[in-house]
């Protein structure tokens, strides 16, 4: 059997990552759509060989539309999301619009596979900050509860889009030529600089991508107890992104037994080299599937806890990759059926 796709967002950073994905992994791809703003009407996109017309998105567009992946930012997804359900397709949506409703599931289908079996329609990929710390952090909250984590991140330009990766460059070769360089996109000059990060801050100082880093994750371990604080930077990196994650468990937990479990972690790779003092690094986390974790060591600090460092594609893992793994999942457990049709 196979399906009949729509990607919102379809000219995007993740947009084209998706178009990438579902060619390489193969998913059993009936017809594409891929649809965008008014603005990329007239272009064309390739796939699987074949010349894709893009069209702007609209009510007509959902038709006979089963799955649909959505990365167009959140007003649109509020916008589109709920039509294309109506029209009977399941909406896999990477934006924050929906994350937070009780009634969507918020899935890294390394963790919580199951809560896709109770969705209505529409589906919710989480921030890509909480997604690669989720798939790194799990394992070890499997064989003791995590407490507490205090996070700190060096987020890539991906995060805000194909724009703000151009940018970086431009100002890049800007400066390389004595020149003055200009954010349009992003708020601050981020070539040889870094800021925190450009989301609107909250009245108790935490930014929105660090409250979704404490609320997602608990939604997705389905655990509100975890304490969890964080601070997030934007790093003149171009498409991954790193953090530091401060772990604080029930009991201690020793840094072989956490490399020991992680070394066969789904979606993870142990990149360890003390000798060589080789780490996980964006440079190597770019165009990869899995979270690169390293730099485990006793937090001395503490008893109970423990230091990791780990870098991961934000665009693949963070966003993308983590979307076709969505419906990966639903294709193999028979949940495409258009649920929210019976509400
Ligand atoms: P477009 O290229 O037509 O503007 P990124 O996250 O890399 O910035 O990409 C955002 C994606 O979302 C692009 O594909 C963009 O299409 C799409 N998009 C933005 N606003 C809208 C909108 N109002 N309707 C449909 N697609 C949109
Ligand atoms: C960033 N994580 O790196 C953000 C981008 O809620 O999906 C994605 C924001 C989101 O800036």
């Amino acid at each position: 059997k196979s399906y009949n796709v729509a990607i919102l967002g379809a000219t995007g950073a993740v947009g084209t990552e998706l178009l990438e994905l579902l060619e390489s992994r193969n998913f059993p791809v009936a017809n594409l759509k891929l649809l965008a703003s008014e603005r990329s009407v007239g272009r064309t996109i390739s796939f699987k060989g074949e010349s894709l017309a893009i069209e702007a998105v609209s009510d007509r567009a959902f038709e006979g539309i089963d799955i649909v992946l959505a990365s167009a930012g959140g007003s649109t997804s509020k916008t589109w999301a709920p039509k294309a359900v109506e029209k009977g397709a399941v909406v896999i949506d990477n934006s924050s619009a929906f994350r937070m409703q009780e009634s969507v599931p918020l899935i890294v289908p390394e963790v919580n596979p199951q809560a896709a079996e109770s969705h209505q329609g529409i589906i919710a990929n989480p921030n890509c900050t909480t997604i690669l710390m989720a798939v790194a952090i799990w394992p070890l909250h499997q064989i003791q509860p995590i407490k507490r984590l205090v996070v700190a991140t060096y987020q890539s330009a991906s995060g805000a889009g194909a724009k703000a990766m151009a940018e970086v460059q431009t100002q890049s070769q800007a400066i390389l030529d004595g020149k003055t360089p200009v954010a349009e996109v992003l708020p601050y000059p981020l070539a040889f600089n870094l800021f925190a990060h450009n989301s609107p801050l909250t009245d108790w100082g935490y930014c929105e991508e660090e409250m979704k880093m404490v609320n997602e994750t608990r939604k997705i371990f389905g655990n509100q107890q975890i304490r969890i604080t964080a601070t997030c930077v934007r790093v003149p990196v171009l498409r991954a992104h790193s953090e530091a994650v401060n772990i604080e468990f029930e009991t201690p937990f020793s840094p072989e037994s956490a490399r020991e479990i992680l070394s066969h972690s789904p979606g993870v790779k142990l990149v360890e080299d003390w000798q060589a003092n080789h780490f996980p690094m964006p440079i190597e986390a770019t165009g990869r599937d899995e979270v690169l974790v390293g730099r485990i060591r006793q937090d001395i600090s503490h008893p109970c806890g423990l230091e990791l460092w780990l870098c991961g594609d934000q665009i693949r893992k963070g966003a993308a990759l983590n979307a076709v793994q969505i419906a990966e999942l639903l294709v193999e457990k028979n949940l495409l059926k258009p649920l929210a049709i019976s509400h």
